[in-house]
């Protein structure tokens, strides 16, 4: 209930009366629930959770008691805005990012009071982890590393990228994972400079770079690691440029901590490649937060003033891609620290490995 009581508390300084509440991930942090389809309405004195038949006994089990359980007759919005109406509230806020455009015309239609967009405001809180979120996302994290030692055993010249991927999928589950956080990145050859290139049929050859980017969920923690392995000797500007990446990702491990600024940050990622004219082959954003979502605010951004607090965990991931050639990737997840940050994430990265690999 904490952090439903913090919430109303926001309300009461922002001068809302109420909030729908229709992020699931939202849903989620707020009471617990892991299902779908359901949304939470805060008012001053009560907590709803809306939910329909499927998921009431769930629901029973799950939350805990303030939080009173309706199951909707008409719709979910409909009996959102029947509740609002029943308790003459005068403005209710929603997430407009968790709505469809129609969705929402319809809720503003419903309520027939004022509306107020009450985007990222649960978000916000989601941002700063607490001991028990650290745990999970640690949990997950383990998960990703073993996948890692497990693979380099396993890669080698003759098998397709999504054979690689379904092994490294099949490997997390085992371990622990309730699915994968996203889907799994394995892109070996000249698709590795496709920074965000799903598994493929394409058939990994010697001489190939290969970005494995993969992630574990532990109790809705997701974690998000990506290594870059060669299979046999690789083109020595491919092997150049691991070593540049990995300078600019150690760059924004060590630097990133309590108080530092995200354009700051993504400065310091970005210089040794605006050293060596390298800059504009770095075509993503250098980091995101994880927990409930695999990518969540805060970002690491040139454009963004953000200020990282402590308990904030954040993925370091800088990259850099020839097209028709190949692309290296290096990120680790990192828990930002008051002092010194902690790299979450183990696995080797501080030489190119070369596969196969006979340990
Ligand atoms: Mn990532």
């Amino acid at each position: 209930m904490k952090r439903i009581e913090r919430l109303l508390n926001k309300m009461a300084a922002e001068n809302l009366p109420a909030i729908y509440v229709s992020n699931p991930k939202n849903v989620r942090y707020l009471c617990g629930f892991t299902g779908e389809d359901s949304t939470l309405l805060l008012i001053e004195n009560a907590v709803f959770f809306i939910t329909d038949r499927r998921y009431v006994e769930q629901a029973r089990a799950e939350l805990s008691n303030p939080i009173q359980i309706v199951c909707w007759t008409q719709s979910l919005l409909a009996e959102a805005a029947e509740i609002i109406r029943k308790h003459h509230i005068e403005e209710v806020g929603f997430e407009g990012a968790h709505l469809s455009y129609s969705d929402g015309e319809l809720f503003k239609t419903l309520v027939q009071v004022k509306t107020r967009i009450a985007d990222g405001w649960v978000e916000e809180f989601r941002a700063v982890k607490d001991e028990d979120e650290i745990r999970k996302t640690i949990e997950a994290v383990k998960i990703a590393d073993r996948t890692f030692m497990h693979i380099l055993n396993f890669i080698r010249p003759g098998l397709s990228e999504k054979q690689v991927a379904t092994e490294m999928e099949h490997f997390m589950k085992q371990n622990g994972s309730e699915k994968t956080s996203f889907e799994t990145i394995v892109s070996s050859g000249i698709r590795s400079a496709y920074p965000h290139g799903e598994a493929s049929e394409k058939v990994i050859e010697l001489g190939d770079m290969v970005i494995l980017d993969f992630g574990a969920t532990f109790q809705g923690y997701a974690s998000d690691m990506t290594r870059t392995v060669a299979v046999g000797e690789p083109n020595p500007s491919l092997a150049e440029m691991y070593d540049l990446v990995l300078e600019a990702e150690l760059a924004g491990v060590n630097a990133i901590r309590h108080g530092i600024k995200s354009n700051e940050l993504d400065s310091m990622i970005r210089s040794p490649f605006v050293r060596e004219n390298m800059n504009e082959r770095f075509n993503h954003g250098a980091g995101h937060s994880i927990g409930l979502d695999i990518h969540e605010a805060p970002y690491i951004s040139y454009r963004s003033e953000h200020e990282f607090v402590e308990n904030t965990i954040m993925t370091i991931e800088p990259g850099l891609y020839l097209p028709g050639i190949g692309g290296v990737r290096i990120e680790d997840d990192v828990l930002v620290g008051k002092k010194q940050s902690r790299v979450l994430t183990k696995s080797p990265k501080r030489d190119l490995i070369i596969l196969p690999f006979f340990a």
